[in-house]
């Protein structure tokens, strides 16, 4: 059997998401099944003085219609947040409907539930909820001066302030004798993940066995499991949690949802399933979103710009509430504001602050994006500063490739890298000698359509997480993951994983490394995966963890089932397992080449169990649980060519290059997939996406036609690369790649444009760099120049 590892093999999950032979949440047939309709407040900070439900309990087939009030003694606990990122954090209780108070438009404050959903719908309007207006703050650094509070109660809207100083006078000491420093604040907009298939939920409760199934469109099934069983308070054991078909997550799916705990209280309220279904609308305000953060940023440097430290000050919004991982999504990327540069003094700090706006929480990259924005768009402002072509400014601040395993001054130890030679190859692919001279004759030929070049290098910490570390970090799980690799009689495989794939192909991966292992066909492989009754444990999907951790997973389970079988084939040959060598599924008699015996007949003699080694078990099968020693590293370079037109703002993106290192390959077709859809969310970020709230809270981006999701129209073709660089953090030598093209792409495609604008004169701009902010832009400098 020649191996698959490495090649690029065509997903085998593709052809029923694309025929639509998959079945999503809302596509599941529940006999009887009730329908839930959440009446939200439409202000961003309200009293709610009374709800009055009679209207809608009078409507046609309404069968039930509840206040937060009246579910208030249904909830064991309050809406969990997993990450108390200080000991003194402050964390507003939040129920999954409001009690006393709506803090963001969106925020649940009525059920009602009826036989159908328009007639559910229907019956929403005629709640009657009498508000007591309050004022919103929506501006994090108004927010801050508490003029406004979020909660009362709190006194404050700060929730908490985390810091990462190791050295804070050697930090200070590189700032007062630096030859240069740069200075910069960046803003992060609130980005709305905005997945294909909307959130949707059906709880069905067995009404005599006192159990419960949640369907759910989530990424973290199990950790859903455990966390609902608390908040609702049904035993562990009665509730079966699973992921059908999901349709993309991008980390909004990392998530307890207070529809989904809506759901199973109001079906064990009532004795039929209940379900809801997410509209469009509904998403862009009630499930989470990304990024929205303020963020400062200090590089200090010696003459021949080495940069000798940097300091970082972060706001980072948290919403109205403290949602699963809120508070510690700054610090996924808080540890890396020296990303691939060998930077010696470091120091963080930030400030989680509560608005009247939706919760934050993970999205693509979290956190990481923020840290490689803020530092690739502040080492350009260096290299202008120095005169430095951005390229040179990268090359003589990169770690050193003979410095691996490297301990960063932000207190990580990177696993593997070699950052100079990703760059030169995207140098080399993108011709950037040729630009540059092109870009220079544009200029004295006085063109409106500047050429600019930007260049982002890279470094994420993924792969989530060692456990030990999470724990340091206080985040209350664990970041192992768990896998059952089992030989079926007739030599077909099953692997359970507690990973919950969304889009990732993880059936295809996890088949390509059990197959390579044992011998077997990838189409020999069934995955089976997302349904807490099938697989116990998993800590899920996110944070590019699955391969890295959960593949890990799969294929030391293998190494067990060889090691097992390896004992049961010496038994059947009548030798000692030492003389038997092992390659792709058949054992072998060293030196005699024709005594072999294959996995598949051992695994029908470990199902017969009529001629086993004295002691051993029956059945071919074995599970293991791998919690990792270190993170992953991958890296890389993108370049991207924008043209920008300055007679009218626009942006193209004419060229992109990236070149990425994520250890060694499972599947590179699936990789690509990662990298383009990376790229295009985080150039989305630059340039087209922003959730906008007026001055009152009110999000008015909150349709597709507002809020801008590119198609693929929008971007050229990509030129991919890699480099490979075995990761010593798992025995593969694999790293993530879920996030890392979005991670490069937002401050690839920023520097582009104010590269682009540099004779102008022009620094910044803020994301999303719209046609208007950048025509704005170049207007104001001229303006400047003229007074
Ligand atoms: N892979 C590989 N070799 C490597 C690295 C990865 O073949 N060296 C493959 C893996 O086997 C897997 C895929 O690439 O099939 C992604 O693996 P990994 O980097 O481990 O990421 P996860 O599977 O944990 O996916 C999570 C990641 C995250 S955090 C977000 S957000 C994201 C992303 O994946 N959301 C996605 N990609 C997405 N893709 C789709 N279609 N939809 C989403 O919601």
């Amino acid at each position: 059997m020649t191996a698959v590892v490495g090649t690029p093999l065509r997903r085998k999950e593709d052809p029923k998401l694309l025929t639509g032979e998959a079945r999503y949440v809302d596509d599941l047939v529940v006999p009887g099944a009730l329908h839930a309709v959440l009446v939200r407040s439409p202000y961003a900070h309200a009293t709610i003085k009374s709800v009055d439900l009679s209207g809608a309990l009078s409507q046609p087939g309404v069968v039930a219609a509840f206040s937060g009030a009246d579910l208030r003694s249904e909830w064991a606990g309050p809406m969990p947040c997993a990450w108390p990122v200080t000991e003194d954090m402050r964390n507003p209780e939040h129920l999954p409907l409001a009690v006393h108070t709506a803090c963001y438009a969106g925020d649940a404050v009525a059920v009602v539930v009826a036989e159908s959903e328009t007639a559910a719908r229907d019956a929403a309007e005629a709640v009657q909820v009498d508000y007591d207006v309050l004022p919103a703050v929506v501006d994090l650094e108004d927010a801050l001066s508490d003029r406004v509070l979020v909660h009362e109660a709190l006194g404050t809207n700060r929730s908490y302030t985390w810091e990462l100083m190791p050295n804070p006078e050697a930090v200070d000491a590189a700032f007062a004798h630096a030859a240069h420093t740069v200075s910069e604040r960046y803003v992060q907009q609130r980005l709305i993940p905005s997945a294909m298939e909307t959130r949707g939920v059906v709880a069905v409760p067995s009404v005599f066995g006192g159990d419960f199934t949640l369907y759910t469109s989530t990424q973290i099934p199990h950790i859903l499991r455990v966390l609902a069983a608390l908040t609702v308070g049904i035993p562990e054991t009665k509730l079966r949690v699973v992921a059908p078909a999901v349709g993309g997550g991008f980390g909004s799916k990392l998530e307890v949802y207070a529809e989904d705990l809506l759901c199973l209280a109001l079906a064990r309220k009532l004795g039929r399933p209940v379900r809801w279904s997410e509209e469009r609308m509904e998403n862009a305000t009630s499930t989470i979103q990304g990024r929205g953060m303020i963020q400062h940023i200090e590089l200090a440097a010696d003459a021949d710009g080495k940069v000798t430290a940097v300091r970082v000050r972060l706001l980072a919004d948290m919403g109205a509430y403290l949602q699963l991982v809120t508070p510690g999504i700054p610090l996924l990327g808080a540890f890396l504001y020296a990303g691939v540069y060998d930077i010696p003094n470091y120091s963080l700090v930030c400030t989680g602050v509560f608005t009247t706006r939706t919760p934050t929480d993970a999205y693509r990259g979290a956190g990481r994006p923020e840290a490689t924005y803020a530092l690739e768009r502040a080492m350009d402002a260096l290299a202008r500063r120095l005169g430095l072509d951005p390229a040179e400014i990268r090359r003589r601040n990169f770690v050193a490739a003979d410095k691996f395993p490297y301990s960063s001054s932000g207190g990580l130890v990177y696993d593997s890298g070699n950052y100079e030679p990703a760059l030169e190859r995207a140098m080399e692919l993108v011709d950037y000698g040729q630009l540059r001279k092109e870009q220079e004759v544009r200029r004295s030929l006085g063109e409106h359509k500047h050429l600019g070049i930007g260049v982002s290098s890279y470094v994420e910490m993924c792969g989530l997480a060692p456990s030990r570390v999470l724990s340091a970090l206080r985040y209350v799980a664990g970041g192992w993951e768990a896998a059952t690799v089992r030989l079926l009689p007739t030599g077909k495989v099953q692997v359970i994983t507690g990973t919950t794939p969304h889009g990732q192909g993880h059936e295809t991966s996890w088949s390509m490394i059990a197959a390579d292992q044992l011998g077997v066909s990838p189409d020999d492989v069934e995955v089976l995966h997302s349904d807490t009754s099938v697989s116990p444990y998993g800590m899920d999907t996110y944070g590019s963890r699955s391969l890295a951790v959960g593949g890990t997973a799969v294929w030391l389970a293998t190494e067990k089932v060889i090691a097992k079988a390896k004992l049961i084939a010496a038994h059947q040959m009548e030798v000692a397992p030492e003389d038997l060598e092992y390659a792709s599924g058949t054992f072998t008699v060293a030196g005699s080449p024709d005594k072999t015996m294959a996995m598949g007949a051992i695994a029908f003699e470990a199902f017969t169990a009529h001629n086993l080694p004295d002691g051993l078990e029956p059945n071919l099968e074995a599970s293991s649980h791998f919690d990792p020693p270190n993170f992953t590293f991958p890296f890389g370079t993108h370049i991207c060519v924008v043209e920008v037109d300055d007679e009218t703002g626009k942006v193209d993106v004419v060229k992109y290059v990236a070149v990425d290192d994520c250890g060694t390959q499972i599947n590179p077709l699936i990789i690509e997939g990662q990298i383009h859809g990376g790229i295009v969310q985080g150039a989305a970020q630059a340039l087209f996406e922003e959730a906008i709230y007026d001055a009152d809270g009110n999000l008015i981006t909150s349709t597709l036609a507002d809020y801008l999701v590119p198609s693929a129209a929008d971007f050229p073709s990509m030129v991919t690369d890699t480099t490979v660089t075995p990761s010593p953090s798992n025995p593969m030598g694999v790293k993530g790649i879920g996030e890392a093209g979005t991670i490069a792409a937002a401050p690839a495609v920023m520097n582009a444009i104010i590269d682009a604008l540099s004779p102008f004169g022009v620094t910044d701009i803020n994301m999303p760099a719209t046609p208007q902010r950048v025509y704005h832009a170049i207007k104001s400098v001229k303006k400047g120049a003229a007074q």
